[in-house]
């Protein structure tokens, strides 16, 4: 009857919070090496006794396509439009409802995807998407509960993204700075920075700060009390949605 809770798509004022069946969303961005990956770290740790997933952004990058790969220095993976954000949005949406999603597993070498590979990732209580741009789209931002924005210093940033792509990503210096200078910063100002205005909380320095990862965890808590509770009692969700306690 008319208290079954319908899809988002039936009425635009409801938001995710209208629905405490479903898992929890939170969003963590920041610029590139903000610490991001590690404040999702944190989180799930301290989460240990519900079923989280991450999901990255960075797994839904687009393969280079062959006339790219020739000019691989040319482009820009700090743009919105190197994201396959048809393919996040589908997944998110299955993940949400309870479904099981393969997520892609990008090569951040040869800057494609594995062909015959893919993370298979569960229905869980609690759904992280971390990403520099996890923000710009609004769609994308509109199913999420919580918005987390990682506020680290360029520097810092800068420092920690050389480390990373020498060590990790088989660069060289010279090719990482000049990368940065033509594309990341750029993409930074133009795209990752002025999405912080839809953060709920800024997080500064990062994964260094225990003490708004804490707040953060205790609030996420709250949350799923709430939405435990609605499991266990469905007749209260009813109750809660109808008279809006
Ligand atoms: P995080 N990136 C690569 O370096 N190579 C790729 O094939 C795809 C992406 C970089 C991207 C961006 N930019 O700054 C960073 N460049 O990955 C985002 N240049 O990842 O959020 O972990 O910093
Ligand atoms: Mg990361």
């Amino acid at each position: 009857d008319g208290l079954l809770p319908l899809s988002p798509t039936h009425d635009p004022t409801l938001t995710p919070d209208s629905f405490p069946n479903q898992p929890f969303v939170i969003g963590v961005s920041g610029g590139t090496a903000s610490g991001k990956t590690t404040v999702c770290d944190m989180i799930i740790q301290q989460l240990h006794d519900h079923r989280v997933v991450l999901v990255n952004q960075d797994s839904f990058y687009r393969g280079l396509r062959p006339e790219e790969m020739e000019r691989v220095h040319e482009y820009n993976f700090d743009h919105p439009d190197a994201f396959d954000t048809e393919q996040l949005l589908e997944c998110m949406r299955k993940l949400i409802s309870g479904q099981g999603v393969h997520v892609p597993i990008y090569d951040f070498k040869k800057h494609q995807r594995s062909s015959d590979s893919f993370r298979q990732v569960n229905a869980s209580d609690v759904i992280i998407l971390e990403g520099i741009l996890v923000f710009h789209d609004q769609g994308v931002r509109e199913l999420m509960n919580m918005k987390i924005f990682v506020d680290t210093d360029a520097d810092v940033r800068l420092a920690r993204r050389i480390r990373r792509d020498t060590v990790e990503r088989g660069r060289d210096i010279n090719s990482v700075l000049e990368m940065y200078a033509k594309f990341v910063k750029p993409a930074f100002d133009d795209f990752v920075l002025p999405s912080k205005k839809y953060a709920d909380v800024i997080i500064p320095r990062g994964g260094d700060n225990h003490v708004a990862i804490d707040l953060i965890v205790q609030h996420i808590r709250t949350k799923l009390g709430q939405h435990d509770l609605c499991k266990i009692y469905p007749n209260v969700y009813v109750i809660q949605s109808t008279f809006q306690i």
